[in-house]
This record gives C-alpha cells, sequence and structure tokens, in this order.
C-alpha cells in the first residue's frame, strides 16, 4: 500500500509552517483527541478487550513530529502516539479494528492498540517492553543507510522508558555511526504512578545527549508548530548525514496511565495548570484569533470529525474475530 497520507502531500520540503499546514494540524490534534473518546466509550462499553491508552496531553508531540517525516522515513510510535498514525495516513477502519481486536486488523486480532507494524505505510509499532524499539530504530537507520533510501527513522520513548538500558545503548551507537535518527522523549511528568522527581535526577533529560555528543533539544510539547519545526530541523539534520537528534517534549499526561488508572496520585492542582495549555485548545484558539480558523469550519471540522470515527467504529464492531482455531497462528516463531 503506498503512503497515502495528507501528510505525504504536503508537509513536504516544507519550511515555515503555512496557514493551510496549521489547519492540517489542528485537524489532526482534533482527530487524535476524538479518537481517544471514542476509545474510552468503547472500553467503558465493555467493548475492548484489553487496556485502553489515550494520548491526551501528548497530541502535539505525535501530530507535530510525525508531520515532518516525508514518505520514505520511518515511524517507529510509542502508546501515546495515536496522533502520528493518523499524520502517517492510517486508516480510522485499521485504527478501530485494532482497538477492537478484530480479525481482519493488522495484527491479526492478536494484539491491540499501537503494537502492530503497517509497512506500505512505514509504520512500526511499539512493542510492549518499553526501550526495546530503540536498537530497533538504530538497526533500520543502518539499515536503510545501507540501501541508500535517503530515509530517517522517527521513534519515541517516555520519560520513564528512558531510564533503561537499551536508551543508551541504542543511542550511543546512533552517535557514533551518525545513524539518520531522531529520538523524542515525551516528557509526561509520569510513568504510570512515578512521578519525574523520582525518575531521574538531571535537570533536562536532553542533557543527555552532550554524553553521546549529539545535539539535545527541549521544548514545549504542547506547542505542535514548535514540535513541528524542531523535529523538521533534525531530520533534515539527519538526512544530510550529519547523525541523530535528542528532543525532549514536555508536557503532561492529562489522563491516567490507562483507562484502569483514575490517576488519584495526581495533585488536581497540577492538572488544572496544565489543562491550560491544551495543544489542541491553544492552537485553535491561536487560529481564531488570527483568523486562520473560524468558528463555522471548527464545527465543519467536528461534524465531518464525528462521522468519519462513527463509520469506523461500526465497521470494526461489525467485524469478526479471528477464528479460534487460527488465533496461535503469527504468535510464536517458527
Ligand atoms: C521495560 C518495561 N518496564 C515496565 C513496563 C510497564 N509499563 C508500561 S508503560 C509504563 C509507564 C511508562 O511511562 P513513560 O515511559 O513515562 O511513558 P508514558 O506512559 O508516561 O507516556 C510502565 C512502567 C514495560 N512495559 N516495560
Ligand atoms: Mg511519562
Amino acid at each position: 500500500m503506498p503512503v497515502t497520507s495528507e501528510q505525504a502531500k504536503t508537509a513536504r520540503g516544507a519550511g515555515a509552517l503555512s496557514s493551510a499546514d496549521r489547519l492540517k494540524l489542528y485537524r489532526f490534534l482534533r482527530l487524535a483527541r476524538e479518537c481517544d473518546n471514542a476509545i474510552l466509550r468503547l472500553y467503558r462499553q465493555g467493548k475492548i478487550v484489553g487496556g485502553a491508552y489515550t494520548g491526551y496531553g501528548n497530541e502535539a508531540t505525535a501530530v507535530g513530529s510525525a508531520y515532518a517525516l516525508e514518505p520514505q522515513d520511518y515511524l517507529l510510535p510509542m502508546h501515546r502516539d495515536l496522533g502520528a498514525h493518523l499524520v502517517r495516513g492510517q486508516s480510522l477502519r485499521h485504527i478501530f479494528l485494532q482497538q477492537l481486536a478484530r480479525g481482519e486488523s493488522l495484527t491479526g486480532g492478536r494484539d491491540g492498540t499501537g503494537h502492530y507494524a503497517d509497512p506500505g505505510l512505514k509504520i512500526y509499532g511499539n512493542v510492549s517492553h518499553l526501550a526495546a524499539m530503540i536498537p530497533v530504530a538504530v538497526g533500520m537507520a543502518l539499515a536503510s543507510r545501507m540501501k541508500k533510501e535517503n530515509a530517517v527513522v522517527l521513534n519515541y520513548i517516555g520519560d520513564g522508558g528512558c531510564n533503561v538500558g537499551e536508551f543508551h545503548e541504542g543511542l550511543n551507537m546512533a552517535a557514533v555511526m551518525r545513524l539518520p535518527l531522531i529520538l523524542i522523549i515525551e516528557n509526561n511528568q509520569f510513568a504510570y504512578s512515578t512521578p519525574n522527581s523520582r525518575q531521574f535526577f538531571c535537570q533536562k533529560l536532553s542533557d543527555r545527549a552532550l554524553g553521546y555528543g549529539i545535539p539535545g533539544v527541549t521544548i514545549d510539547g504542547t506547542d505542535v508548530a514548535k514540535v513541528y519545526e524542531t523535529t523538521r530541523a533534525a531530520v533534515d539534520r539527519a538526512r544530510s548525514g550529519e547523525g541523530p537528534t535528542l528532543i525532549e517534549s514536555i508536557t503532561m499526561r492529562m489522563h491516567g496511565h490507562s483507562a484502569a488508572d483514575d490517576a488519584s496520585y495526581v495533585p488536581k492542582e497540577m492538572l488544572e495548570q496544565w489543562k491550560k495549555k491544551d495543544p489542541l485548545e491553544k492552537l485553535e484558539r491561536m487560529l481564531l484569533s488570527e483568523r486562520i480558523l473560524t468558528e463555522a469550519k471548527r464545527d465543519e471540522f467536528a461534524v465531518s470529525i464525528a462521522a468519519e470515527i462513527e463509520e469506523a467504529v461500526t465497521y470494526a464492531l461489525e467485524a469478526p474475530y479471528p477464528a479460534p482455531d487460527d488465533a496461535l497462528e503469527g504468535v510464536y516463531a517458527p
């Protein structure tokens, strides 16, 4: 399947974001948010078999960074990055078939959430083990360079996941070999119930880049344009052979770790403070004030997004589960 995403058609070669780009980014943020709402509804209706994870608060990081990729590039998202799948061109049917573990999904109903690969779109979703995808991303960057694809690899990790050994091994190898890797740390203040203060002692996670001799930058992860511009610069750098960049994108996980977690350990005031920086609302306010977005257009987006999601959810709910007889097929290596 060819890459057919909106992003692929428009973002290539882009310097500063045009008004049309910013409207697209807004629509992707909103689409990601509404997909999350639909996932939560399905979970509460008992229709999702496993856990449900949302990207509330992380949308600008996922959307803005994926928008900086070109069709030949590789995307290795983590569990908060539904927005990146959407920018890359993943269909809503596949998103919901996967969430609902249907036989027709990209994992044939054997796994849920973002744990899938779609080689046609060059999306290689995460496995559950945090940081395990970093060395995989590094290997893909090396393979891609050997094949002269002129591609870059974009991978993400959490503030919790970046304390796992593979983070260091992977980044060091990527630095030494000048591989075309962009690693984004989605610093959303918590790893499950563990706050940042109990996870790392450095001031900025991007400071770790210094230890590998590569650039590291910390940005406001609620500002989608900032995320895009920073990632775009790192993508250009990687593509021109200058090697990897580490980006720390600061935001807040506005929901519990999963829908099963009420996040009662998160101070209320903290959530209230971050609510003011909601990535979607922030961009909406800005675009309305600049008259790039009108209220009528905003409402039009809301209606079309709701209809698209409804269509995909209905389709996925009606699709069958995998047949019990072949449920184990492809689960174990021969
Ligand atoms: C190596 C490893 N340890 C523990 C877990 C269990 N686990 C899954 S997600 C998660 C929290 C991750 O936090 P973070 O990396 O900050 O990402 P966030 O969920 O906050 O976006 C944990 C502990 C895991 N999947 N892999
Ligand atoms: Mg986190």
